[in-house]
């Protein structure tokens, strides 16, 4: 069934360029981008965004980081989106996530990975993420060309 979830390029995936690679892998996949946005995240979205973790030892360095320099949120729709977007980016530390994977290619640290995605084991979390950085009118309806040889 077709979704939409929510993606982001960390600070360190802005700052070392990877916005496009992203962007690119998730295009050529065949998922559609329904809304993008450069920005800083200030200290109460993110501890909003990262509310589930609050009670952890590493939120304050969470929260510190994803602050920490701009990050480039999206919007993304397909079907199974969530859960496919979760597979594409590899498990949450890098040392762990298989290569091919975005954070098999692109990191080596858990604190340091790149992409956050909304995790399709938690029910609604793809929707709350996007309510919480995107306005309804900021996502956008359209259809790409080659939806039709996309899907069955
Ligand atoms: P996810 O990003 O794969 O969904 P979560 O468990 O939701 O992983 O953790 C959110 C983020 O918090 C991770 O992406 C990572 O940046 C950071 N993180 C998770 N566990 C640790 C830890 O044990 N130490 C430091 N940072 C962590
Ligand atoms: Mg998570």
């Amino acid at each position: 069934m077709s979704e939409r979830t929510f993606v982001m390029v960390k600070p360190d995936g802005v700052q070392r360029g990877l916005i496009g690679e992203i962007v690119s892998r998730l295009e050529e996949r065949g998922l559609k981008l329904v809304a993008g946005k450069f920005m800083q995240i200030d200290r109460d979205l993110a501890e909003d965004h990262y509310g589930e973790h609050e009670d952890k030892p590493f939120f304050d360095d969470l929260v510190g980081f994803i602050t920490s320099g701009p990050v480039f949120a999206m919007v993304w729709e397909g079907q199974d989106a969530t859960r496919q977007v979760r597979r594409m980016m590899g498990a949450t530390d890098p040392a762990d996530a298989q290569p091919g994977t975005i954070r098999g290619d692109y990191g080596l640290d858990l604190g340091r990975n790149v992409i956050h995605g909304s995790d399709h084991e938690d029910e609604g979390a793809n929707e709350r993420e996007i309510d919480l950085f995107f306005d309804e009118v900021e996502l956008v309806d359209y259809e790409r060309i080659d939806e039709t040889w996309l899907y069955e």
